[in-house]
């Protein structure tokens, strides 16, 4: 063995010294990161600047930090033990911790230990199992044969496999999607080669639903568009329309010959039931029509980091069905060839055992109340210290994320000055938030509100 290289296991607390060791190096190179930074910003472009640096990437400029998933790079960079990261959407306990299901570490032991490659399209379980999650059991168009399901890198390769789709196949390259929505959203459908619209979906004013704005602007998008719809717990703003307002929306969109592709991140998250959360797809399969549903499983069974996810396509015919998933087929193999085995194979045995289905639904709903049980507690804390404005959206909202209204400036000062991460649109997520914490955020808040315009 090399002297120099750790090993592993018998010698664990040499490598826990040279660990530290690296991380301490690698923390003084990034406390002078920020001088670094304004350097290159000062570096422009040219030919000189690629010489003066040495490399044939000199005049590479530095990117900004994505505006999600910065917030928990410079959360991480924090050493306040008060810290707080209500950035990303991810669930937490109300202890702060990360989330492993019960009914995960059942799977774990039930699911297949292969390792081979799957097929380009995923494995076949997995896929039926997840249109019928999404379609339900009883779906017209699964029975009928119409809907192809590919297994993709989670909600985003979901969304991205179908947009490569789009660009390629379909006969409008145009898609609208809500304003404001995923800051990712824009990414990828821009760069599968898709042209992206926005139609207004949210009213600050009423923190609520702009239904007219959303009506008008759909109405006069070109026949066939592709539109962007939020199946549930729509992100950033936790504001969905009614189930009055889906059906005006499909029958806008179908008399138009508007092709719906729905996001599906957050299936049982928003109300703690799997199906009420599907009824917005489900009334646009029920009509017979088609349309595209990217599914992730990251939030609703806590598998983030193992991206696992699904996209369907509902045709038609079972004949379309089956030439469009040989096509999806020629998009998948040369971005990533085929998807991985372990994150699937555990979905796969949970959804077809129905002890585990049980029990997935049972903690499901447990995050979901708890979520919703942080509304109430946000909401009455700043009520209890006379925080001016109506704060009444933070309970109307739902699924994961609260809009708060708070502006960038007050943002900035609750990271500041309280150690708050959220994004700089006042997105809040709830999930990360505990009945320990509620104070400290609702102090942070009532500053923010009360000493910055
Ligand atoms: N679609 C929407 C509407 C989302 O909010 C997210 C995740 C995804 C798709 C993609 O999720 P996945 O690829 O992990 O399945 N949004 C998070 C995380 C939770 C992120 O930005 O990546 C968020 O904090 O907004």
């Amino acid at each position: 063995m090399h002297p120099q290289l750790p090993s592993l296991g018998a010698n664990s607390s040499s490598t826990d010294r040279r660990l530290s060791a690296l991380i301490r190096h690698l923390e003084g190179s990034s406390s002078s990161s920020s001088a670094m930074e304004s350097q290159n910003q000062t570096i422009s472009a040219s030919a000189t600047s690629a010489f003066s640096d040495n490399s044939v990437f000199g005049h590479v400029v530095r990117a900004p930090e994505d505006a999600i998933l910065g917030v928990t790079v410079a959360y991480n960079k924090d050493p306040s033990p008060v810290k707080l990261n209500l950035g990303v959407g991810a669930y937490r306990t109300e202890e702060g911790k990360p989330l492993v299901l019960t009914v995960l570490q059942f799977a774990l032991i039930c699911s297949s230990r292969v390792k081979e490659y799957l097929p380009i399209v995923g494995l076949a379980d997995f896929n039926k199992l997840s249109a019928k999650l999404i379609f339900g059991a009883d779906s017209p168009a699964i029975r009928e044969n119409r809907v192809t399901t590919v297994q993709c890198l989670s909600g985003t390769g979901s969304l991205r496999v179908g947009a490569e789709f789009l660009a390629k196949h379909y006969h409008q390259r145009t898609i609208y999607i809500p304003q404001p929505t995923w800051g990712n959203h824009v990414k990828i459908f821009t760069l599968a080669g898709l042209s992206v619209k926005t139609y207004s979906y949210y009213d600050p004013a009423t923190r609520g639903l702009n239904f007219q704005g959303l009506l008008e602007d759909l109405g006069s998008a070109p026949s066939g568009a592709i539109v962007l719809l939020h199946a549930c717990a729509h992100n950033p703003t936790g504001v969905d329309p009614t189930l009055q307002q889906w059906e005006q929306i499909r029958q806008l969109m179908r008399s138009k010959g508007l092709l719906p592709f729905f996001d599906s991140a957050y299936q049982g998250f928003a109300s703690g039931s799997l199906d009420a959360d599907a009824q917005s797809v489900r009334m646009f399969v029920a009509d017979g029509g088609e349309c595209l549903a990217a599914q992730s499983y990251a939030k609703n069974m806590g598998l983030y980091g193992e991206r696992v996810g699904a996209l369907s396509i509902v045709c038609k015919t079972a004949d379309v069905a089956g030439r469009v998933e040989s096509q999806l087929k020629l998009v998948i193999r040369p971005m990533y060839s085929n998807p991985p085995i372990h994150g699937a194979s555990i979905v796969a045995t949970i959804l077809k055992d129905r002890n585990m289905f049980n029990e997935w639904t049972i903690e499901l709903k447990a995050m979901a109340d708890r979520i919703i049980s942080m509304r109430q507690q946000l909401f009455d804390a700043l009520c209890a210290r006379g925080t001016p404005g109506d704060w009444s959206h933070i309970v109307k909202q739902i699924g994961m994320f609260t809009f708060t209204g708070l502006n960038s400036q007050q943002v900035t000062f609750m990271t500041k000055e309280y150690h708050i991460y959220l994004t700089s649109d006042g997105r809040i997520s709830m999930a990360g938030l505990s009945s320990k914490t509620v104070p400290h955020l609702a102090d942070a808040i009532h500053a923010a509100v009360t000493r910055v315009a």
